[in-house]
């Protein structure tokens, strides 16, 4: 079994800024423990800042892989362009979120990635990644 994480802008900065919303562990730490929990899955990770980047790893990997978990962060809110890629390709996409985007602003509660995604978890923190990962397995 195949899975990529993708995560979006500013992801990179996890565990530096805002510990108060999304905690004080880097995504690379926490992608460490993933691995080592999920030893059956071969699991990959990529971050980037530039929606372009996003849209192309994801038709890269969406004909091949068994499934990506995205997080897209900001660009969940407003990417036409991801939610399109999402419905184009084959693997199927769980959509992660760190907070519970439902308790903050209300531009936070448009998703352009729901529509298109298998499934949606959200507010769990960093193990909303493990759980959407479980959600391969299961
Ligand atoms: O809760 C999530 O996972 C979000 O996707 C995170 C995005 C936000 O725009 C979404 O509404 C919800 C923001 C990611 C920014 O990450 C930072 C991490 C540390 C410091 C500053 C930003």
């Amino acid at each position: 079994m195949k899975i990529l994480i993708i995560n979006g802008p500013n992801l990179n900065l996890l565990g530096k800024r805002e510990p108060e919303v999304y905690g004080d562990q880097s995504f690379e730490a926490y992608f460490e423990n993933l691995k080592l929990k999920f030893k059956e899955v071969e699991l990959e990770y990529f971050q980037s800042n530039i929606e372009g980047e996003l849209i192309g790893k994801i038709q890269e990997v969406g004909f091949s892989y068994d499934g990506i978990v995205l997080n897209a962060a900001a660009y969940t809110h407003t990417s036409v362009g991801i939610g399109d890629a999402i419905k184009a390709v084959e693997s199927p996409v769980v959509e992660v979120h760190i907070s519970n985007t439902h308790q903050r602003e209300q531009f936070r509660h448009v998703s352009y990635i729901s529509p298109n995604a298998k499934g949606v978890i959200l507010g769990f923190g960093l193990k909303s990644y493990e759980l959407a990962i479980r959600s391969f397995l299961e």
